[in-house]
């Protein structure tokens, strides 16, 4: 272990000498010997060497310029690999910086662990106001899927362990740890302290489906006249791709992917029900959830989207649910077949028991949906084969499906109301895990975090679709990704405001509206400020070209493009969500 102090030993033999390690190196060791690789966060008090001394060990650390940042960073870092992503910050603030993102990773299923630093447990405990004073701990716990402290530097090894297990088991999630600063700096024998590690063996054991449960499902799908699957990001971050896509075709029965699932199998696959969502979900008979939930983003499997009169109505549909978790099934509606395993099992488990004479759908159901379709995707070609001046949303979207097309490996981060609805709806994903967006709570905030985990750790182009509104929030860390030299291409979808640019203040005084902002703002040169390219880009050939060199040159890049400020909705596509909008 290059990472540990020598000492000699004062009594003992001549020919034996005592190492000595520390909490500093125990941390990091624990985290390399699971093949923790990255750990993204923000120094100071008290982890300020522990940044230092992780890099000198080899590991890799991006440092960001705000917790929360690094923190979206970890957990999606987490999704695309299924290893928990590590955020590293100080006490109190800096924690709670942090925090936003453990909760959003907790909310998404996304494997993180928060380490953070904290101030002296005895002060803290007594309330006599130390530096950066927080009960951490305890202010985590909620929002987290296990929480742990360490005191120890004994402890570490087991510590690391448990955070691990606790992240990617079962149905993954966001954990904390917390490291207080008297740990750091103890000292352990070296030999006691490598044999206080533990590599974890089997950290998410594979969880094999009941063979009842897996026949109930599948007679439930035979029986079915109208049957669809739908794809969540559990399913995605499976990377269980080839089972899926076997099913799907096997089966010959149509899906829909949620927003992350987009690109498990190509969108332009013939079977994708995307361009009849609207048909498909209320018109279904039985509906196979893979890895998806009956959450808001789903309509809770009922009301109108599903065919019932009320908001309150079930539709007709029966379902199968396919899910890590037993608590999952009837969270919304009736599930009439659970099937409860890791995903990849599951349909492992699912295709064995349905053999090679699984018949595909009744005709019927399978021309209705591709005669919607066709009807839908004409209709989109029209609008996206306009050229507006000023652009709209389809006129610019139209460009980045083309890009996005011509470089299928390329990460898309996507965040914004009208700029993510759009862009979700335009342009088609070709791979897997490719989309990265606002997830489950559709949180603003994401953008400048997902782009630099994607692009460290995916290693490939990253194209970020921001927003203008999305985009301030994480705006600062364009510098973070000069600073690493990283193949992003951001593009701010600029109609100068949240929703649209063109609100007056209805009182009429010298304050904007509270939705507007600063107009015609020249983002692109918050770029050119840390030495990347800023491009101001006010046509469709101007956005096409801009965004072809900045692949090309896989330089840092960040595209000012110019929209319509009258040609967003409010709240994009979830104005019913909104009670003042419904009214007007
Ligand atoms: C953390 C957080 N704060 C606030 C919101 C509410 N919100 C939803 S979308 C949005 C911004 C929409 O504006 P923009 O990103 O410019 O997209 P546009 O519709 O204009 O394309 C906001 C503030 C949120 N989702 N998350
Ligand atoms: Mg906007």
């Amino acid at each position: 272990m290059g990472a540990t102090v020598s000492e000699p030993k004062v009594t003992a033999d001549v020919s034996q000498t005592q190492e000595v390690t520390d909490g500093f190196h125990l941390v990091i060791d624990a985290l390399k010997l699971n093949g923790i690789d990255t750990i993204f966060g923000l120094p100071g008090i008290p982890i300020t060497d522990l940044t230092r001394k992780a890099q000198a060990a080899g590991l890799r650390v991006i440092a960001f310029r705000h917790e929360q940042n690094a923190g979206y960073a970890a957990s999606i870092a987490g999704f695309m690999t299924q290893k928990p992503g590590i955020c590293l910050t100080v006490s109190a603030p800096g924690f709670l910086n942090g925090l936003t993102a453990l909760a959003n990773a907790t909310t998404n299923c996304f494997p993180m662990i928060l380490i953070s630093g904290s101030s002296e447990r005895e002060v803290v405990d007594l309330q006599q106001g130390d530096y950066e004073e927080m009960d951490q701990l305890a202010i985590a716990r909620p929002l987290a899927k296990a929480a742990f402290r360490v005191l120890h530097a004994e402890d570490i090894g087991v510590g690391i362990a448990r955070a691990i297990r606790a992240a990617v088991s079962g149905r993954p999630g966001g954990v904390y740890l917390d490291l207080p600063a008297k740990l750091f700096p103890q000292s352990v024998d070296a030999e006691a302290g490598r044999r206080s590690l533990i590599k974890v063996v089997d950290p998410a054991p594979r969880q094999i489906p009941a063979p009842e449960a897996v026949k109930r499902a599948v007679d439930l799908l035979r029986s079915a006249k109208k049957p669809l699957i739908i794809l969540g990001k559990g399913a995605a971050y499976a990377q269980a791709d080839s089972e899926i896509r076997e099913l799907i075709e096997r089966t010959g029965i149509p899906y829909l992917p949620m927003s992350m699932a987009k690109g498990l199998l190509p969108d332009t696959h013939e079977q994708s029900a995307s361009a009849a969502r609207s048909f498909v979900l209320p018109g279904a008979d039985v509906v196979m959830m893979i890895g998806a939930r009956l959450n808001w983003l789903l309509s809770h499997g009922k009301g109108k989207t599903w065919g019932g009169k009320t908001p309150k109505d079930w539709g007709g549909q029966k379902f199968v649910q396919v899910d890590i978790s037993p608590q999952e099934a009837d969270s919304n509606v009736r599930i009439d077949a659970p099937v409860v395993g890791d995903i990849g099992s599951c349909v492992s488990a699912l295709l064995a028991a349905m053999g090679n004479d699984f018949s595909k759908p009744p005709a019927e159901w399978l021309n209705a949906i591709a005669e919607r379709k066709t009807k839908n995707v004409a209709k989109m070609a029209e609008t996206l084969a306009k050229t507006p001046s000023p652009m709209n949303f389809h006129s610019a979207l139209n460009v980045v499906r083309d890009i996005v097309k011509a470089n299928p490996d390329a990460y898309l981060v996507n965040e914004g109301a009208n700029a993510l609805d759009f862009t979700r709806s335009i342009v088609d994903m070709y791979k897997p895990r490719k989309r990265l967006d606002v997830g489950t709570w559709g949180v603003m905030g994401i953008g400048m975090g997902f782009a630099v985990a994607a692009a460290v750790v995916g290693r490939q182009q990253v194209i970020a679709i921001e927003g203008d509104s999305a985009f301030g929030f994480s705006g600062m860390e364009v510098e973070t990704i000069c600073r690493y030299k990283l193949p992003v291409c951001v593009v701010i979808l600029n109609n100068n405001g949240v929703y649209r640019g063109d609100e007056k203040n209805p009182a009429g005084g010298a304050d904007p509206a509270p939705l507007v902002f600063v107009k015609d703002a020249r983002y692109e040169k918050l770029m050119e400020a840390f030495g990347g390219v800023g491009v101001h880009a006010s046509t469709a050939d101007e956005l096409r070209k801009a965004m072809e060199e900045a692949i090309r040159s896989r330089k840092p890049t960040l595209i000012n493009a110019i929209i319509d400020e009258g040609a967003g909705t409010e709240s994009g596509r979830i104005t019913n969500l909104n009670p003042s909008a419904k009214k007007k």
